[in-house]
This record gives C-alpha cells, sequence and structure tokens, in this order.
C-alpha cells in the first residue's frame, strides 16, 4: 500500500512543486520544513548534465531569513561569523552562524538587499528562531521574518549562456555572490551568481511564490537549445568538490575549525558577534575531529548523504557524512568527520549499508 506524506506548515509545498513533479520528480526530502526534490529516476544522466551542460534545481527549500530595519546590519554582524559591515548592497557572503559555544547552527549565503535589508540564505536549521531571539536580546531595531522568496538554482557550465539567454547579457559581469534585482515577464527576481556546485550558474530568487510555475517554464523554454533538464543539488559533485553539507557532514556539536570551515570565521571582525569568544579559546588549541575528503574501497557504493560509523579497531571514531560513486574517478568518494588522532594514525573502516569499506583520507576537491 502506497503512503503519502500530507502536505501542510509541516512539509509546505515549493513554488516549483508541481513543475518538478511533471518533469517527473522520484524522490522529495523535507527542507526548512518544505519538499526539496532529490532525482528524476536517472542519476547518472543528472550528474553528466551538471558535469557537461546545464541542469535546473528547485532549491525553494533555501527560505530566506530577513533582517529589516535600523538594526538589520547590527543583527547581520551579530550573527555571522566573518564581518559583513563592508558589504555594499549587491553582494553576498558565505558565512557560518555559531551559538554561544562556538557550534555551528547554520551556514548561509548573507545577501545584503539594500542598505538595511539582509537576506540570510539559510541550509536546514530553524536559525530564524536563534535571529530573534539574539535581536531580543541585544536590543535591537529589527525584524526578523521569512520573506516569499524562493530560490531556482540554473548551473552547469552551460548555465551562463541559458541565464543570459533569459535574462541578458549583463548576467556575465556579476561576479561571484553579487546579485541584482530584475523582472521578466513581470515577473520579481533577485539574479545571483551563486549555486551548491562547483560547476558555476545563477541562483533566481523569485520574489513571488503565485509566478513559481511560470518562472519554471521561461527557465525551461531559454534552456532547451542546451537540452536543459531537471536536476537536484547533486550529492556526487558535491563530494568531489567538497561542499560543506549542512546536517550530513556535521552533528549538533560541530564548530567550524572542525569542519574546516575557518577562512569562513572572523576573530578579529569588529562586532561582537555570538560566539566569538569561545571561537578564540577553540581557535587555540587543535580541533578534536576534523572534516576530511576520503575514498571508499571496493565496488561501487550507493549514492546517500546519511551518515554511518567510522571505526578504529573496535572503536568509532567518526562518522561518514555522505558518500556516492564518482563516474569521473570510477571510485568511491565520501565526506568525513574523525577524531584528530585517529585520523593521524590511519586504518580507518567506514561501517556503510554495503558493510565495512576502508577509508583513505584525501584533500578536497577529489575530482
Ligand atoms: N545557495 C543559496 N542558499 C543556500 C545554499 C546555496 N543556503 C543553504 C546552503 N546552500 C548553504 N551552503 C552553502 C555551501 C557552500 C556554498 C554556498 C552555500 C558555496 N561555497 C563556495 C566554495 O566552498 O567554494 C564558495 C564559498 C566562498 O569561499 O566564499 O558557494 O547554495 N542561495
Amino acid at each position: 500500500m502506497a503512503h503519502e506524506i500530507t502536505i501542510g506548515p509541516r512539509a509546505a509545498k515549493s513554488p516549483f512543486f508541481d513543475a518538478t513533479v511533471a518533469a517527473g520528480a522520484t524522490g522529495f526530502t523535507i527542507y526548512n520544513h518544505m519538499y526539496m526534490p532529490t532525482g528524476y529516476g536517472d542519476p547518472e544522466g543528472e550528474y553528466w548534465r551538471l558535469i557537461d551542460g546545464v541542469a535546473m534545481w528547485d532549491v525553494a527549500c533555501e527560505r530566506q531569513v530577513e533582517l529589516a530595519g535600523p538594526d538589520a546590519g547590527r543583527l547581520a554582524d551579530t550573527l555571522a561569523t566573518r564581518d559583513l559591515s563592508e558589504l555594499k548592497p549587491g553582494i553576498g557572503r558565505y558565512t557560518c552562524l555559531c551559538d554561544h559555544r562556538g557550534r555551528l547552527h547554520n551556514d548561509p549565503v548573507a545577501l545584503r538587499v539594500e542598505e538595511d535589508l539582509w537576506w540570510f540564505s539559510i541550509a536546514d536549521n530553524d536559525s530564524l528562531l536563534f535571529a530573534r531571539a539574539v535581536a531580543g536580546e541585544r536590543g535591537l531595531d529589527v525584524e526578523v521574518r521569512e520573506p516569499d522568496v524562493s530560490p531556482l538554482a540554473i548551473q552547469g557550465p552551460k548555465a551562463m549562456v541559458v541565464a543570459a539567454a533569459l535574462l541578458g547579457d549583463w548576467v556575465h559581469d556579476l561576479g561571484y555572490f553579487h546579485f541584482r534585482a530584475c523582472e521578466v515577464q513581470g515577473i520579481p527576481l533577485v539574479v545571483q551568481r551563486s549555486g551548491f556546485s562547483k560547476q558555476g550558474g545563477v541562483e533566481l530568487y523569485l520574489r513571488d511564490g503565485t509566478r513559481g510555475l511560470h518562472l519554471w517554464d521561461l527557465v525551461a523554454e531559454a534552456g532547451r537549445p542546451y537540452a536543459i533538464a531537471a536536476g537536484t543539488p547533486n550529492t556526487i559533485e558535491r563530494l568531489e568538490s567538497g561542499l560543506f553539507n549542512f546536517g550530513s557532514d556535521n552533528d549538533a556539536d560541530t564548530n567550524p575549525f572542525e569542519l574546516a570551515l575557518e577562512r569562513y570565521v572572523d576573530l578579529d571582525a569588529e562586532a561582537d558577534f555570538v560566539g566569538k569568544a569561545a571561537l578564540r579559546r577553540l581557535a587555540g588549541r587543535p580541533p578534536a575531529r576534523r572534516r576530511t575528503g576520503a575514498m571508499l574501497d571496493g565496488p561501487p557504493l550507493g549514492t546517500t548523504s546519511a551518515k554511518c560509523p567510522v571505526r578504529r579497531g573496535g572503536e568509532t571514531v567518526g562518522f561518514v557524512g555522505g558518500h556516492a560513486f564518482s563516474p569521473r574517478l570510477q571510485a568511491n568518494v565520501a565526506v568525513a568527520l574523525i577524531e584528530t588522532t585517529a585520523l593521524a594514525a590511519g586504518d580507518l573502516v567506514a561501517e556503510t549499508e554495503a558493510g565495512p569499506r576502508a577509508l583513505e583520507p584525501r584533500a578536497f576537491p577529489l575530482a
């Protein structure tokens, strides 16, 4: 008997939902309380389309936490582990968000939309609640809310020509994480050079959820000469590239140094951001665990972002945060978070669902 998950406030539809079903979505996950497609039935084809061509992804679940008002900039700098104050409107920056003990609770792209208007394009965690609490405790004059904004990603080596066909040649001049507001056939957008792959492209932040299906069709039409098709943030490619995936690569007690995200922590920032003192203490000694790329031996493994244990001798010394068979490398790629001493000692084994596999640590990128 087939079962279904009810649509409602705990599992909302993206504005692109019906289009993704029509395009043949075969699976969904829930991310920021919203459905996100996880595949269209041809994992290998979807991978090669991202590597060699162009794909369009429903990533509406990358919800925005909007900070608006006179203290919006102050709150942005209070939440982020990097200095955002000197960003000009139209520029974004990838940053960590930590709690008071330096534990990561999100890794958004922060966009300064206007002087006093910010969006934190968040990964899968309820950081809106955290932002509201901090704004209140610090006595800041700022509204924190979730606006009607839903990203649609165009990714792959042909993504920029598709974006230019849809929007105009100006998109080629956007620097990485730079963005611009525009309209296409009256549909309000913010267009940013960004996306969760190393293959290049843009994200179209749809600013009116009632226009999702129309926008989807316009992108599909502009991409037709380049054989665009629906895809999803791709686990194989993100593992090869070493992109951090919040929730898979970390647990609730992981700090940015363990995750090799230290270049997104500025301990000399002027703002007294949440977690700064704790992160200063943590920075003074080697991290207890370390995130690493890895190869897993043996026959091809399935693609997963589910965790499995890493052992050394009889002991559990960490976890694999996702693994896949890389068609480019013809080998199994993985990401793992492993106790630093065990990582140095070697002889590591991942207890995958297909049985134990020797784990060889490797620096990112793997491909
Ligand atoms: N796009 C948008 N929002 C998002 C994501 C996105 N929110 C959730 C999630 N993804 C956030 N995570 C990431 C992780 C990595 C990157 C962006 C968002 C990324 N990293 C580049 C890298 O690692 O090479 C560049 C980072 C840098 O060095 O500045 O792009 O994908 N809208």
